[in-house]
């Protein structure tokens, strides 16, 4: 690695002097100001997010997403949310770097009304089985363990058809990437429900074979067709690659969800990934621009971030901010573990940001 010090020649490293004072102070009635003061803060060697690495409990977080069931209407709060705050991203309500994510709870029968805004969205279900969106006149039903997508755009409303339980699945938003870039918009549906054609899950019947489908119209939009990924068929492959081998030495078994008519990321500003660890795999420990979302759909194992230790088990959420290590360990012996995960390395890569580092110890 390059020297790195802020002293050396090539960095700004003047010192204030009472004259100097006094010219900044001129520079900031006027709006202005001298670069080499903030040069080597606005330009760091390497990225500083203000990010810090957070587990979430699922059993601790559980009982109080419950309990918004009888505090706040859904139709009222819009959506009936827990968001998961990083303690450095509050001021954008962020769960690390530029990523939203959030506990949805709706209890049985309920269901909302229509919206679409800038921001993209994706959920993945967590309990309850009567889950259902409808994004852009499609109807979708997921159960435990299912993604699905609500491209930017999109019109979309969610309900739970099911009886008795309610239903609790994570939102991830890219809100914070949104509003960065000052583009965010956002519009009531003008009749508040949509009309949900008539077969349900259609993309997934047309899409989620692993063929492409001849004679339906040429998809041109900039996200994935297929809108939802069950379970069961994502799980089977990930198992079915896991006899080949054990995957990158990084994350395991892993596959990404993808736009089955491009082979890229689901969206244009956020991807997904699910990995599995075979019993007793450990990763090594690598490091990459970008922020990641994890949560646990199966198992119990340990992840250290940035130096931070995690024992997780099914339900927890964790974060990695961008270019902190981090490693993962299925501590079961017998079983395997299973990560999702969600990200914004769609935004790095297209901008030329992406980079990933092994650690050599
Ligand atoms: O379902 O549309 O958790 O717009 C946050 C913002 C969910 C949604 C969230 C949203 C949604």
């Amino acid at each position: 690695m390059t020297t790195q010090d802020d002293s050396m020649l090539g960095r700004a490293r003047v010192s204030d002097t009472p004259e100097l004072e006094a010219y900044y102070g001129e520079l900031a009635g006027l709006e202005a100001g001298a670069l080499w003061t903030v040069a080597n803060k606005i330009e760091p060697w390497y990225p500083q997010p203000t990010s810090v690495p957070v587990l979430w409990r699922y059993s601790d977080l559980r009982p109080l997403v419950r309990k918004a069931l009888d505090l706040v209407k859904a139709d009222d709060a819009g959506r009936r949310v827990v968001m998961l705050v990083n303690p450095g991203r509050r001021d954008v309500s962020a769960a690390v770097g530029l990523l939203y994510t959030g506990l949805q709870i709706m209890g049985p029968g309920e269901a909302m009304t229509a919206h679409r805004h800038q921001a993209a969205a994706l959920r993945f279900v967590h309990e309850g089985q009567g889950a259902w969106t409808i994004v852009d006149g499609e109807k979708l039903r997921v159960g435990p363990g299912d993604f699905a997508i609500t491209p930017n755009g999109t019109w979309h409303e969610h309900g739970n058809e099911g009886e008795d339980e309610p239903v609790i699945w994570q939102d991830g938003l890219d809100i914070p990437l949104v509003n960065a870039l000052d583009a965010g918009f956002y519009e009531v549906h003008p009749e508040l429900y949509q009309r949900a054609r008539p077969v349900v899950n259609a993309s997934v019947l047309t899409y989620g074979g692993n063929l492409l489908p001849y004679g339906v119209e040429k998809w041109t939009r900039p996200y994935s067709p297929l809108l939802a990924w069950p379970w069961e068929p994502s799980y089977q492959a990930l198992r079915d690659l896991a006899r080949t081998g054990e995957g990158s030495p990084y994350d395991g078994v892993i596959m990404e969800y993808t736009n089955p008519v491009t082979g890229g990321s689901v969206m244009p500003t956020m991807g997904a990934h699910l990995q599995l660890l075979l019993p007793g795999q450990a990763t090594k420990a690598h490091r990459h621009t970008g922020s990641v979302v994890y949560t646990v759909a199966k198992g119990r194992g340990v992840s250290v971030v940035g130096g931070q230790r995690f024992e997780w088990s099914k339900g927890d959420i964790f974060c990695v901010p961008s270019w902190a290590w981090h490693e993962h360990e299925n501590l079961d012996q017998s079983d395997d573990a299973v990560l999702f995960s969600f990200n914004d390395f769609p935004v790095m890569r297209s901008l030329g940001f992406y980079r990933e580092e092994e650690k050599c110890d």
